[in-house]
């Protein structure tokens, strides 16, 4: 198993200011995979505004937006109601920028494998509130990387969800499990995760 993040070491809570903005933060500790956590939240601007059908609703969300946080050994992501919100997490070595994803030269070849000893990604996955999008994706270079998406469902207690390298889609060539430069997680994968929503994340690492 390689242990990509336990959310062992905190991150203060990151929020956009607005609809339509980010937040990003870096963690650096020689305790988390690469070195260094990289996190972005996003308070997605819906399609059409919201205020036309939802009235006043529309102004609470505005009041509670969308927060990301690392806490007691959790990633948490909470959207607040009638928000789209999303969380990219990604481990692409020490380059201090949350919001830039080292695609080509992150990791410097990492065998995500580990000789051909590992089957895949596992999330493991305290509780949610709604079912959501969640996508890893795997970077060889910037035009060469794989991908999956499952649907997380809604429940109160941990749950694993695997990610098989089997099963992961390419773009372009899709990427080389040996020769891997960046991992990364994305939450609301498909225009974001509409709140209410909670999810609480444990751990991320290879099976
Ligand atoms: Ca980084
Ligand atoms: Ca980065």
């Amino acid at each position: 198993m390689i242990d990509i993040d336990d959310f062992s070491i905190d991150m203060p809570q990151i929020s956009p200011a607005e609809e339509g903005f980010a937040a990003g933060a870096v963690q650096l500790n020689d305790s988390i995979f690469s070195g260094e956590r990289d996190a972005v939240v996003v308070w997605v601007k819906p399609p059409e505004p919201l205020e036309k059908t939802v009235g006043q609703g529309y102004l609470a969300a505005i009041s509670e937006g969308v927060a990301l946080i690392v806490e007691e050994g959790k990633l948490i992501l909470s959207v607040g109601p009638v928000a789209l919100g999303q969380a990219i997490l990604s481990w692409d070595g020490i380059d201090g920028l949350a919001t830039t994803v080292q695609a080509t030269s992150g990791l410097g070849d990492f065998d995500i494998t580990n000789g051909g000893t590992q089957e895949g990604i596992a999330l493991e996955v305290a509780s949610n509130d709604k079912a959501a999008n969640v996508s890893v994706v795997l970077f060889s270079d910037k035009d060469n990387s794989s991908e999956m998406t499952s649907v997380i469902p809604v429940t109160s207690t941990p749950i694993v969800v695997n990610y098989p390298f089997d099963d992961f889609a390419r773009n372009g060539n899709g990427a080389t499990l040996t020769d891997i430069e960046a991992i990364v997680l994305y939450i609301g994968s498909g225009g974001g995760v509409s709140g209410p929503e909670v999810i609480e994340i444990d751990s991320i690492h290879t099976y």
